[in-house]
C-alpha cells in the first residue's frame, strides 16, 4: 500500500531533469532541496495527496484514469491522470504550455516509494522513506 507520509530522501538525475522541463538554476538549487513530503491515502480507486515542501502546501483529490489538473511549484500547468498496474502506480501528464508528455511511476521498493520521472528523453527518481 502507498498509504502513509512519506519524506524525500535521495534524488537520482533530478537537477538534470528540472534542467530539461525548463527549471532555471536558482529554482533548481533550491528545489533539490525542497524536503518534500507526500501523504498519500487511497480509498477504493480515490486517492487523496497532501503535499508539503518548501515551497507549498497543497492538497490534490483524484480518481484512477480520470484527467486532472495539476501545477508544479514554478507554475507549469500539468493534465494527465494515474492508473494502477499492478503494484505500481502510473501517471501521464502533458504539459499545457507546450503539448509534451511526463511520465511518473509510484512504486514501493524495500520499504522506499521510489517516483521515477521521464520528459523529453531524461529520467530522474525521488527516493521517499516512511516519515
Ligand atoms: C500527486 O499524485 O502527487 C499529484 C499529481 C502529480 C503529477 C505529476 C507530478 C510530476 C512532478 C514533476 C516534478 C518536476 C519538477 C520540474
Amino acid at each position: 500500500t502507498f498509504n502513509g507520509t512519506w519524506k524525500v530522501d535521495r534524488n537520482e538525475n533530478y537537477e538534470k531533469f528540472m534542467e530539461q522541463m525548463g527549471v532555471n538554476m536558482e529554482k533548481r538549487k533550491l528545489a533539490a532541496h525542497d524536503n518534500l513530503k507526500i501523504t498519500l491515502e487511497q480509498t477504493g480507486d480515490k486517492f487523496n495527496v497532501k503535499e508539503v515542501s518548501t515551497f507549498r502546501t497543497l492538497e490534490i483529490n483524484f480518481t484512477l484514469g480520470v484527467t486532472f489538473d495539476y501545477s508544479l511549484a514554478d507554475g507549469t500547468e500539468l493534465t494527465g491522470s494515474w492508473v494502477i498496474e499492478g503494484d505500481t502506480l502510473k501517471g501521464t501528464f502533458t504539459r499545457k504550455d507546450n503539448g509534451k508528455v511526463l511520465t511518473t511511476v509510484r512504486t514501493i521498493v524495500n520499504g522506499e516509494l521510489v517516483q521515477s520521472y521521464s520528459y523529453d528523453g531524461v529520467e530522474a527518481k525521488r527516493i521517499f522513506k516512511r516519515a
